[in-house]
């Protein structure tokens, strides 16, 4: 009887890993989620299911509390390893990572290594809306939230219950608590350990009774994966459903219902993390409403939740129209309340300061303000890189920018700097004096209820990475990409073919950033996209009444004279806003590098522009760069094809067929991009194609007529785009 069970469970386990394989949901993890309750015997779990070898051996070490929470240690002599650390959480995160180590190939016979974190909060912000739907969400609907729409009864013909269609149940509801363990439990694999399950334009309802009761299952699910869970707040709850009269943060009655909103929430789920607030940012309410300043606002809240030991993220991405370029209106509003921010208040800035797209400047508020906690906020779901129908890894993007952030800006976002700047600077006194735990990194989630879990598998690897820069901000992009790839298509696969499809995978995710900012923001231009939902260009999009900085011409500036936004000292003077030495590089258009010509500075057609291509040096015009770079795009796109077809037959049918499909859709858009905005800009330009650029094949008449009429919550389908473009 035994020996049946035995080989029934492996033959669930062999047909569970196949069929997962197929659709994704399997992510880049082996094996069921333990059933498992304690984190500790979660550990136990994964290892005896995932690890090849001798037992490994789990130990808490007191003596490794000075070390950043999660921290551990692993020590293999002779293939049997030691997992140390001083938390239950930090013997989990070494579990995952000797499996890792093992699965990917590294040494597991005789090594030693010690892991600690870059950023002591790694954090997923869900923009998903509490009746299911997802903001900027290209990946199915919400796993955390469903609403009445989705618990409509229906009968055998499909048609909708008639007592539901009346009288819609508005309760919240969890979708599958088991999606929820699967999501803690992928997070928990890399390193990741807090999420924000709704929104930032956040509904006030998310603090009434029942849908905490909702917050307080989720975080049970989450608390032994080591999850923390926070929720984006409303800043008019007060008057929404707390029936005050005003939300103004200095009113002692508004500080009295937030004091007891937060008890509440402790109550029912203790280690809570803290709000994430959008304020007077599109719309959102906020302190400047009531005549307050953000820190104003911002300190009320971190009051309430300063004796749990709760945290504010604040978000500074706010962009009213105080000066006439938007790219410096965070920093105007923000640089001057440097200091004036309580210790548990973080400043959330996105690593741009105008809105995620393919390619920006960092933002000049990282750095800017020595006595604030600041931490950057990236975006996994593909709002500006084609939605889930596009493959771009996004490591290459997010290094990048944690490069300039940390030699250019000079700014102690993580662990490591912070300690630096802490001994160093006597500047560092105050922010010494503040709690050092607080580091943080977050990231706008991917992630929705789609069998794949982010639209399609290799979206799934922005996440990873998102999970392991957060981790340690070190790692190279080749080599979390080549990570994922073997963990996710080629689990436990070291032969020749398989080692030879590796290589095209990794190719085809290192070139797709890159390939996207070619054919769709070359040198710098910027928000050239397509009205509300962003799929495709619109470079002359013009919506009567719309606030011009929602305009891609308000950020093009064509004219008969040039392409680019003047933001140097005779422009807008955004370059101004840089520490001195970059201001410098980046006001002279000989000098400002040329992946950012166009942000900066506003070019004549022919003027003469020298660059590199590879080993080449170019010295072309500005127009004639401009159509090379758009036919770059287009070429890469092809070649990220070719790369793909090279895989066929190594990797399983389905998710082959499926990334070949939006590959397709990718190619086909960069041609659209190329001919969209060349055909555009030559209206100003009035000069032809280099004859190496391959003419049109749309007419500007025929796009400029194009209107797909999706939402924010929703991809084109192939269809559409096909009977389109
Ligand atoms: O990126 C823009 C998006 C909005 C988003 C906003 C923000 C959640 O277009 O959909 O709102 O930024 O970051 O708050």
């Amino acid at each position: 009887m035994k020996k049946h069970f035995a080989i029934l469970a492996s033959l669930s386990l062999f047909l569970f890993s196949v069929v997962s394989a197929h659709d994704g949901s399997q992510l880049w993890l082996q094996g069921l989620a333990p059933s498992a309750i304690s984190t500790l015997e979660i550990a136990n779990a994964e290892l005896n299911q995932s690890w090849k070898g001798a037992a490994p051996v789990l130990k808490l070490n007191k003596s490794m509390k000075a070390l950043p929470d999660g921290s551990f240690s692993i020590t293999i002599q002779a293939g049997t390893p030691t997992i140390q650390s001083a938390s239950e959480v930090g013997l989990l995160y070494g579990a995952y990572h000797l499996i890792r180590m093992q699965q990917t190939g590294a040494n597991v016979r005789d090594t030693a290594l010690i892991e600690q974190p870059s950023y002591n909060i790694r954090i997923l912000n869900h923009w998903d809306n509490l009746n299911g739907t997802i903001e900027r969400g290209y990946a199915g609907r919400s796993i955390f939230w469903r609403n009445s729409a989705d618990q409509m009864r229906r009968n055998a013909d499909g048609e909708v219950n008639e007592e539901d269609l009346l009288h819609p149940k508005d309760a919240p509801e969890i979708p599958s608590f088991d999606r929820l363990r699967d999501y803690a439990r992928a997070n928990a694999s890399i390193g990741i350990n807090a999420y924000v399950p709704d929104n930032v334009n956040a509904s006030p309802k998310v603090l009434t009774a029942e849908y905490l009761q909702e917050v307080k299952k989720m975080a049970d699910i989450m608390r032994p994966y080591g999850m923390k869970t926070y929720l984006a707040i409303n800043f008019a709850s007060p008057m929404v459903i707390g029936g005050l009269s005003t939300a103004d943060p200095l009113d002692k009655n508004v500080q009295k219902w937030w004091t007891a909103k937060v008890k509440e929430i402790y109550k029912l789920i203790p280690d809570f993390g803290g709000f994430l607030v959008k304020a007077n940012s599109e719309g959102q309410p906020g302190p400047n409403d009531f005549g307050r300043t953000h820190a104003e606002g911002a300190n009320m809240l971190a009051k309430a939740l300063k004796p749990f030991k709760g945290i504010v993220m604040w978000r500074a991405f706010v962009y009213s129209p105080s000066d006439p370029d938007r790219a410096k209106q965070a920093y105007l509003e923000f640089q001057p309340l440097d200091g004036q921010f309580l210790d548990n208040v973080i400043i959330q800035i996105k690593n741009g300061p105008i809105d995620f797209q393919p390619r920006e400047a960092y933002s000049a508020l990282f750095g800017a303000m020595p006595q604030t906690r600041q931490m950057a906020e990236w975006q996994i779901t593909q709002e500006y890189l084609g939605h889930s129908n596009h493959i771009a890894y996004l490591a290459p993007m997010w290094t990048e920018f944690l490069q300039q952030v940390k030699d250019i800006a000079r700014c102690p976002i993580n662990n490591q700097l912070l300690a630096m700047s802490n001994q160093q600077s006597a500047q560092g006194s105050k922010l010494k004096a503040q709690n050092s735990k607080l580091t943080a990194i977050s990231a706008v989630s991917n992630v929705g209820n789609s069998p794949s879990w982010c639209g399609n598998v290799m979206a799934q690897s922005n996440w990873y990475a998102f999970g392991r820069l957060a981790w340690n901000d070190e790692l190279p992009a080749c080599q979390i990409a080549d990570e994922w790839a073997r963990l996710t298509l080629f689990p436990g696969r070291n032969d020749a073919a398989a080692t030879k499809a590796l290589a095209s995978v990794r190719s085809l995710m290192l070139r797709s950033r890159e390939a996207i900012v070619d054919c769709v923001v070359p040198r710098g231009l910027h928000h050239q996209f397509a009205w509300g939902h962003h799929d495709g260009p619109e470079p002359d999009c013009d919506i009567l009444g719309a606030r011009p900085d929602w305009m891609p011409s308000y950020y093009a500036r064509a004219d008969r004279e040039g392409l680019g936004f003047d933001r140097s000292s005779t422009g807008s003077n955004a370059t101004g806003q840089y520490p001195a030495d970059y201001a410098k590089v980046l006001d002279d258009p000989e000098t400002c590098p040329y992946d950012l010509l166009l942000w900066f500075h506003h070019v004549p057609w022919g003027k003469t522009i020298q660059h590199r291509c590879g080993s080449k040096v170019i010295r072309e015009s500005l127009w004639d760069a401009l159509c090379h770079h758009y036919q770059q795009g287009l070429d890469e796109a092809r070649a990220m094809q070719r790369d793909w077809e090279r895989c066929q037959g190594l990797i399983d049918a389905d998710t082959f067929a499926d990334i070949q499909r939006r590959l397709r859709i990718q190619t086909r858009d960069a041609q659209w991009w190329k001919d969209g905005c060349l055909l555009y800009f030559q209206t100003f330009s009035t000069l032809p194609f280099p004859d190496d650029v391959e003419p049109a094949v749309h007419d500007l008449d025929k796009l400029r007529a194009i209107k797909l009429g999706i939402t924010n919550y929703e991809c084109p389908s192939q269809e559409l785009l096909d009977s389109v473009r």
